[in-house]
């Protein structure tokens, strides 16, 4: 990896309950547009998608999608290693799906950790069966930061809509920023 050419190979993850939009927001964010039906994900699939902004940032992003039960799974979690953030997903329709992300969080930090870890609350454009509030996620976002297991940062909140679009490429783009960020700054602290 070349970093002063800004060449990146970035491996992101998606988690989430099974049926939250996943697969959805990866080929929303990859420009394949979207389906209707749920083809459910077998064990792991992912993207490659390149990327640029700013002039400086470019490379690729290396997409995983993971199965909605992969923490039920034994080992399930080596689909993560070498991730450099997780994009933790949940429907805002669906509270349930939001309730169980500290449960993912502390699956996740048993192989990533000291990444970025961005909630982001999909299906927006459902808004009449919305049954999730920002306070509702501030309440989740405490309860990852209290576990002691779990070391994310930052933990942030988006939403989005892969019906229409909204809001996932700069979820994406915020979480590439983040991560290169980060990256240059190791760099930076190596060299002193
Ligand atoms: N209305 C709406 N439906 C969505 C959205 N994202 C996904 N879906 C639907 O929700 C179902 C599950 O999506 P999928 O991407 O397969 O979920 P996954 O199991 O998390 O990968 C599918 O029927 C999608 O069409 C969204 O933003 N809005
Ligand atoms: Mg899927």
């Amino acid at each position: 990896m070349d970093n002063t050419r800004g060449h990146y190979q970035l491996k992101l993850a998606l988690i989430g309950s099974d049926g939250v939009g996943k697969t959805s927001i990866r080929r929303r964010y990859l420009g394949l547009g979207f389906k209707t039906s749920h083809i459910k994900t077998l064990g792991s699939d992912f993207s490659v998608k390149t990327f640029e902004f700013d002039n400086i940032y470019a490379g690729k992003a290396i997409i995983w999608d993971l199965a909605g039960e992969a923490f039920r799974i034994p080992k399930a979690e080596i689909y993560l290693k070498g991730a450099v953030g997780i994009l933790a997903i949940y429907d805002v329709t669906n509270r349930k799906s939001l309730e169980t992300l500290p449960t993912w969080a502390e699956w996740a930090s048993q192989e990533v950790r000291d990444t970025p870890f961005y909630i982001i609350g999909n299906k927006i454009d459902l808004e009449e069966n919305r049954e999730v509030q920002s306070e509702d996620v501030d309440t989740i976002i405490d309860q990852i930061d209290m576990n002691e297991s779990v070391h994310f940062h930052p933990i942030k909140k988006y939403e989005t809509s892969a019906r229409t679009g909204e809001g996932i490429n700069s979820a994406f783009e915020d979480m590439l920023r983040t991560v290169i960020e980060r990256l240059l700054k190791e760099e930076t602290n190596q060299l002193q």
